[in-house]
């Protein structure tokens, strides 16, 4: 574990720590912007401009911002339950099963919101939502918040406050192929959207949204190892093989557990069937609606294929290998591994 941590702070500029400006300026979102203005910079998937690294992950500067804000002014309740994911994991899914699930006894599906607004338009993303709309966690609101952020990343009120956090992950060479397709979707004004080759490039450096993938994965892996009361560590992968288990484990986790009469009424499979994949991403609202975090994004550009193992279909035997490799040096020896799919 040392070895690692020095290993990756040695690879980081030194400006990417965090220095005395950063430490004493005033917190206004002209200082943000001044302090994400200093930081090292790469540009390639080109979404959103160019990634800035900031406290040891790279994300674009409004994220960065939203953080700061977050990180600076979230005052979590130990109700709030976070949603949190390495893009393109499996959040879509993981947002619209767990709004379900909560709001099960005020909605069933041919009522739910979800009808009417897309998984991300349910809930607010903390980095954007809280930050740039002025979304704050009421008494009594839907206690559920999604994250992108690393774990060591997220407001010092999440842990104190004894939140419940669902982490979801997915095996590393499906989240690259579906990142790199989604980010060819986005508009792009005068640039090319960059090649399949050029992007693995900048992902095997850690050079993502939110990267370092493995870093991401491993914060929350040894959190909930260390937690698990507090940190429910699920796989995309088992979750897609399993659902009906892993959607009654992870309610009961949030404290919604299903009960038996639920269970005998199919209750439980019916919030599965809604929040399928067929069954989301053929809904009007995902076929022609639109969510707004920063850019507008078409809600259909979140439902691709939804499966396990299409990486085989764009990358190289060399390709997968070298991603193989990285992962297990990265999550091997702690025990953390991904079916062979
Ligand atoms: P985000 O991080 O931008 O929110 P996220 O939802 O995590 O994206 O990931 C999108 C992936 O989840 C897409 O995978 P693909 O590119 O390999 O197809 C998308 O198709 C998949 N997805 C969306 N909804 C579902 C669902 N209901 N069931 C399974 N997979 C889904």
């Amino acid at each position: 574990m040392y070895f690692l941590i020095a290993e990756m702070e040695s690879q980081l500029p030194a400006t990417s720590k965090p220095s005395n400006e950063e430490e004493t300026c005033p917190k206004t979102p002209e200082t943000y912007r001044k302090i994400i203005s200093t930081l090292p910079r790469e540009d390639g998937w080109k979404a959103h401009g160019d990634l800035c690294l900031y406290q040891n992950f790279w994300c674009y500067s409004y994220g960065i911002e939203g953080a700061m804000f977050a990180q600076d002014h979230y005052n979590a309740q130990p109700t709030d339950i976070f949603l949190c994911s390495f893009p393109k994991s499996g959040t879509t899914w993981l947002k619209a099963l767990t709004f379900s699930v909560v709001t099960r006894t005020h909605f069933d599906n041919s009522t739910t919101p979800l009808l009417l607004k897309g998984p991300h338009n349910c809930l607010p993303l903390l980095e954007i939502d809280f930050c740039r709309k002025g979304i704050k966690p009421e008494p009594g609101s839907l206690p559920l918040v999604a994250s992108h952020l690393p774990y060591a990343s997220l407001p010092k009120s999440i842990n104190d406050s004894g939140c419940k956090i669902v982490y979801i992950c997915r095996e590393p060479k499906d989240a690259f192929v579906s990142m790199w397709h989604y980010t060819r979707k986005l508009p792009h004004g005068v640039q090319e959207p960059m090649s399949l080759e050029e992007a693995f490039e900048l992902f095997c450096k850690g050079v993502s949204d939110f990267g370092p993938y493995w870093d991401h994965v491993l914060g929350f892996w040894k959190a909930s190892l260390e937690r698990p009361e507090k940190i429910l560590f699920l796989k995309y992968e088992d979750m897609m093989r399993e659902t009906l288990l892993y959607v009654k484990r992870m309610a009961e986790f949030m404290g919604f557990p299903f009960s038996l009469e639920e269970e005998n009424k199919g209750k439980v499979r019916s919030i599965v069937e809604f929040c399928s994949f067929e069954n989301l991403s053929n809904l009007e609202i995902n076929k022609s609606g639109k969510y707004a975090p920063h850019i507008p994004v078409e809600n259909k550009t979140f439902f691709r294929k939804g499966k396990v193992g299409d990486w085989k279909n764009y990358l190289t035997r060399e390709m997968a290998e070298h991603l193989d490799e990285i992962t297990e040096q990265k999550l091997g020896r702690f025990d953390l591994s991904f079916d062979d799919v």
